[in-house]
């Protein structure tokens, strides 16, 4: 199977460029933010304690994300791989997806870190608040969620690093130049 983390920080590409890989490889998705976004959507318990934590730009608990994640990975076993989209965010989630991956005898193949400078994350972030009125994509929660990712999440870049699985990717210039750039690396690991 091949497994593959998305990585990178909020706006960076990672739903963008996560359709091209699901499309080009065949792999199942799973999007934390989407999923936490169906919960708030469908106005259940959970959701409602998320929408406090997203509105906030801050993180939803690892216990609750864990499980979204178990569950996923159990419904889709018979594809070819996954693709993590903004999962794991702490290092805890990530080594929570080792133990959950090893329970069926898999890994992580690489982890794909979509490096864009922070001015341009606000600026297409903003964009995507006025084209669409997502509640997170306002200016001082965007700040905060970056500033939560430098803190909390980019310590994981450290946990790929150890492992060898942790491949950084330019993610400025057009969506399809970019994926190429993911291409080539999935390319080095199938190899
Ligand atoms: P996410 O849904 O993961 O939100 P995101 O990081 O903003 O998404 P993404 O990075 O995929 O956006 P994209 O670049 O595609 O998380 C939302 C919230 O959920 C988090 O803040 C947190 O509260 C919670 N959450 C999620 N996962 C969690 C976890 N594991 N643990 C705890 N909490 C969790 O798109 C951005 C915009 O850029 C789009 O409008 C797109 O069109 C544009 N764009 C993309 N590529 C471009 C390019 N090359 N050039 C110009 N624009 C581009």
């Amino acid at each position: 199977m091949l497994n593959i983390v998305l990585f990178g920080p909020p706006g960076s590409g990672k739903g963008t460029q996560s359709e091209k890989i699901i499309e080009k490889y065949g792999l199942s998705h799973i999007s934390t933010g989407d999923l936490l976004r169906s919960e708030v959507a469908a106005q259940t318990e959970l959701g409602k304690q998320a929408k406090e934590i997203m509105d906030k730009g801050e993180l939803v608990s690892d216990k609750i994300v864990i499980g979204m994640i178990r569950n996923k990975i159990e419904e889709s076993q018979d594809g070819s791989g996954f693709i993590f989209d903004g999962f794991p965010r702490t290092v805890e989630q990530a080594r929570e997806l080792r133990k959950a991956l090893t329970d069926y005898d898999e890994r992580v193949s690489v982890m794909i870190s979509l490096e864009v400078p922070r001015e341009e994350l606000v600026k297409r972030l903003l964009k995507r608040g006025k084209d669409t009125g997502r509640s997170d994509d306002k200016l001082e929660t965007i700040n905060n969620r970056i500033d939560v990712y430098n803190r909390q999440t980019v310590p994981v870049t450290y946990y790929y690093d150890k492992m060898h699985k942790h491949a950084g990717v330019e993610g400025t210039g057009s969506v399809d130049k970019i994926f190429e750039r993911i291409v080539e690396v999935i390319g080095l690991i199938k190899n």
